[in-house]
C-alpha cells in the first residue's frame, strides 16, 4: 500500500532491547503502518551479551499462527525458510502488489552466521519471491559470488541479484576506509576500522577537538549502494550510493531498522528511491546520534568508576567487570523511543549520489 498499509513482520524478538522486531515495530507504526509481528526467536536479549536464553521457533510454527488468517494447508516440518517462501507465495496470491522485503541475514565481515546450504536455499526460494533486498556487501557476495569490496563492484552485484528476482537492491553497509578524498577505497582486504564492540572505554578523553560521543573515524565511511529496476521519476537515479560518515562505536539492530524504513519510505515514495533511501539514513543517523551520546556517558560514568585507582567508586563499586560491561551493552541499544520523532520526519543530510 501507499499511505500506510499492513505489514508481516517476522523476526526476532528479544524481551531487552532493541534487535528484530523490537527494532522493526515502532517505526513501521510511527510511519502509519499496521505491523503483525511474528517472532522467528525469542530471546532474552540480542546474542552479542554475554549470557542469552530463550528459544527459537520452527517454520511450523510461523505457519501454524498464520493459518489463522489465511486458509492454511499442509503445515509439514520445513524450514523456517522454506515456511517463509510459502507465507510469501500465499500472501502474494491474495495481492499481487504484495511488497516482500528480504533481509538476508547470512553474516558479516567476513563471519557467516548460518550454514553454507541457506545461501542455495536464499537464491533458488526466496530472491525469486523478494521485491527489495537488503544485504551487507558480505552478503551480497555470499549470494552472488562476486567480490563485493568498492561500490562498482556493489554495482555489479547489484545487477547479478536484480537477475535472480528483487527489482530493488539496496547493499546496506561497505566499510570504504583511509583516503576520503579518493573514490578508490582501499582494495582487498579488511578496512583498518574496527567493527568490534568498542570496548570498555577506551576513551581517548581530553581531546579537546574530538567530537563528544560522535567521534566519527577520520576518512572511514559506510557506503550503501542502491539499484532498481522499478521506473523512476524524472532526473531521479536508479543506481547510487549513499556514504555515511563512520561513528567510532559499533551498534547491533542498525541492519533490522533500516530494513523497516526502507519499507516504509519506499512504500511513501515508490517512484524515488533515492529520497526514500535518504530518509530512512536520515532517520537511522539520528537514533545513532541519541544512542551514541547514551553510550559516551556511561562510558564516562563506568570508566570513572573503574578507574580512580580504588577510591570512592561508591555504588559503582558493587558491579562486577562483569555487570559493568553489560552495562555499557545496554547503553548501546538504539534509543528509538527517545529518536522517535527524527523517524517520523527525519531531515536529510546525507545525498545520494548517482552511480
Ligand atoms: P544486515 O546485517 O541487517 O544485513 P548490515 O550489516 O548492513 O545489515 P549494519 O552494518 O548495522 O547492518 O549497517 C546498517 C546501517 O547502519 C548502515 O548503512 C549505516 O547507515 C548504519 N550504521 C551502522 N553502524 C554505523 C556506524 N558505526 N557509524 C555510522 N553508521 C552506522
Ligand atoms: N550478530 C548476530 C549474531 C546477528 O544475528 C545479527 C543479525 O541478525 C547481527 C550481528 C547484525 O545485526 P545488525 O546488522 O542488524 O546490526
Ligand atoms: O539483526 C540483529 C539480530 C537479530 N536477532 C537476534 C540477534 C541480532 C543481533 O545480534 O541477536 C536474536
Amino acid at each position: 500500500g501507499r499511505e500506510g498499509g499492513r505489514v508481516l513482520s517476522i523476526q526476532s524478538h528479544v524481551v531487552s532491547g532493541y534487535v528484530g522486531n523490537k527494532s522493526a515495530t515502532l517505526p513501521l507504526q510511527l510511519l502509519g503502518f499496521d505491523v503483525d509481528p511474528v517472532m522467528s526467536v525469542q530471546f532474552s536479549n540480542h546474542t552479542g551479551y554475554p549470557t542469552i536464553k530463550g528459544k527459537a521457533f520452527g517454520g511450523d510454527h510461523l505457519l501454524e499462527l498464520l493459518e489463522a488468517r489465511a486458509h492454511g494447508g499442509y503445515i509439514g516440518t520445513l524450514s523456517l525458510l522454506e515456511a517463509i517462501a510459502t507465507v510469501a507465495r500465499t500472501l502474494r496470491a491474495a495481492n499481487p502488489q504484495l511488497t516482500y522485503v528480504c533481509d538476508p541475514v547470512l553474516g558479516d565481515d567476513g563471519h557467516c552466521y548460518v550454514e553454507k546450504d541457506l545461501i542455495g536455499a536464499y537464491k533458488t526460494t526466496i530472491l525469486p519471491l523478494a521485491s527489495i533486498l537488503t544485504p551487507n556487501s558480505f552478503e551480497a557476495g555470499l549470494l552472488t559470488g562476486l567480490p563485493v569490496r568498492d561500490e562498482a563492484e556493489a554495482l555489479a552485484a547489484c545487477d547479478a541479484l536484480h537477475a535472480l528476482g528483487p527489482h530493488t537492491v539496496v547493499i546496506t553497509s561497505m566499510d570504504l576506509a583511509g583516503d576520503a578524498s579518493s573514490s578508490q577505497p582501499a582494495s582487498g582486504g579488511q578496512p583498518a576500522s574496527s567493527s568490534q564492540p568498542a570496548s570498555d572505554g577506551g576513551d581517548k578523553d581530553g581531546d579537546p577537538a574530538a567530537d563528544g560521543p560522535l567521534r566519527p573515524v577520520p576518512g572511514a565511511y559506510i557506503s550503501l549502494v542502491a539499484s532498481t529496476r522499478q521506473e523512476q521519476l524524472p532526473g531521479r537515479p536508479s543506481a547510487f550510493r549513499i556514504r555515511i560518515p563512520k561513528l567510532d562505536a559499533y551498534f547491533t539492530g542498525t541492519g533490522d531498522l533500516l530494513s523497516a524504513l526502507l519499507l516504509a519510505w519506499c512504500a511513501r515514495h515508490p517512484a524515488d528511491l533515492a529520497l526514500a533511501v535518504e530518509k530512512a539514513v536520515a532517520g537511522l543517523q539520528a537514533v545513532l546520534r541519541v544512542t551514541a551520546a547514551a553510550v559516551h556517558e556511561t562510558e564516562r560514568r563506568e570508566g570513572s568508576a573503574g578507574g580512580g585507582g580504588g577510591g570512592g567508586g561508591g555504588a559503582h563499586d558493587l558491579l562486577s567487570s562483569k555487570g559493568r560491561t553489560a552495562a555499557v551493552f545496554r547503553a548501546k541499544e538504539l534509543r528509538l523511543v527517545q529518536a522517535r520523532h527524527a523517524l517520523v520526519d527525519p531531515e536529510v543530510e546525507l545525498r545520494a549520489e548517482p552511480l
